[in-house]
């Protein structure tokens, strides 16, 4: 069996597949990698970043730590004494690696976005030595510079970073400079409906679909909602959810999209651990990996979260 075949026709596997959060899924050379919020701290003190990737989507391997928090010298000028490194997004293109990140906490000192940079996808990743995006609603900017997501649109190859929510819950574009670790502009849209943060965007068949956190982190109404549009900056056409707690899972959220090689699609997210009637959830967050399935319209059926 080749390998592409492996990753397209296992069953969707050990669900949950493994602890953390915030995961971000490519597929790089016929293997699922995910590179998620995680570390000895669990996933709200991490202060590293690993990545793991599998064939089967049942055995992972790890590729070790990818970047540590004491490797960017920017950290702690803002007086603050602790920083955790949150919800990775990684791009490529020209065959470098690029990792975006969010570096908390977001109050009282500000939220910012860093981006390091490698030769391969498992690193070592360097950082460009200064933070790409500032936020912080306390200090009064009414914006918060969390969740980075870098799309590279096929059809104009611009690179995009889209950013924020959690408290205002305010979503922001930039497109990047071509060596992308500077922005160009910051390009003006409408804000998606229900939108709280962990903004993702992928396209297919020409509709570019951005689905993002919608609730509080914490609360039962968090869940996957989405909007389309015919471009990657909008307009949007509020869609609905598309993944809400169950009888037996709580609180997907923060997630990512991805192709397998023979064209079906997955959504890799995080969930509870623990099931808590109705809030708040226990435990830690916990990475599942499901099918998605669009409609004849083009529409996402509603996601069916399963175990392994
Ligand atoms: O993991 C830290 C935060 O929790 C992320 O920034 C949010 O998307 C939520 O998942």
């Amino acid at each position: 069996m080749s390998v592409a075949l492996a990753v397209a026709t296992s069953a969707i596997a050990r669900n949950p597949e493994f602890q953390g959060a915030d995961p971000h899924a490519m597929m790089i050379d016929g293997e699922l990698w995910v590179f998620p919020t995680g570390g000895p701290g669990g996933s709200w003190a991490a202060d590293r970043f690993g990545a793991f990737s599998s064939r089967d989507l049942k055995t992972w391997t790890s590729r070790g730590e990818i970047l540590r928090r004491d490797q960017i010298r920017w950290i702690g000028d803002d007086g603050a004494k602790d920083h955790f490194l949150w919800a990775p997004g990684v791009a490529t293109r020209n065959g470098k690696w690029y990792l975006y990140y969010s570096v908390g906490p977001q109050n009282p000192t500000p939220s910012r976005i860093g981006v390091a940079v490698a030769d391969t996808p498992q690193g070592p990743y360097r950082d460009s030595g200064r933070p790409l995006v500032t936020g912080g609603w306390r200090a009064g900017s009414q914006f918060e510079a969390i969740d980075p997501m870098v799309f590279v649109d096929p059809r104009s190859a611009k690179a995009y970073l889209y950013a924020g929510g959690s408290a205002g819950a305010k979503l922001r574009v930039w497109e990047l400079g071509p060596d992308m670790i500077s922005v160009a502009r910051e390009v003006k849209i409408d804000q998606p409906p229900q939108f709280t943060e962990g903004a993702f965007l992928h396209e297919r068949d020409g509709t570019y679909y951005l689905s993002y956190s919608h609730g509080h982190w914490n609360g039962p109404d968090y869940s996957v909602h989405y909007a389309t549009a015919p471009s990657p900056v909008g307009p949007w056409r509020y869609r609905g959810a598309i993944l809400t707690s169950d009888a037996r899972h709580q609180g997907p959220g923060h997630h990512s999209f991805v192709k397998t090689p023979t064209g079906e699609w997955l959504i890799v997210y995080h969930r509870w651990e623990q099931r808590s009637a109705p809030a708040p959830f226990k435990g830690e967050r916990q990475i599942a990996i499901d099918r998605v399935h669009y409609a004849a319209d083009g529409t996402i059926r509603p996601i069916v979260m399963t175990d392994g």
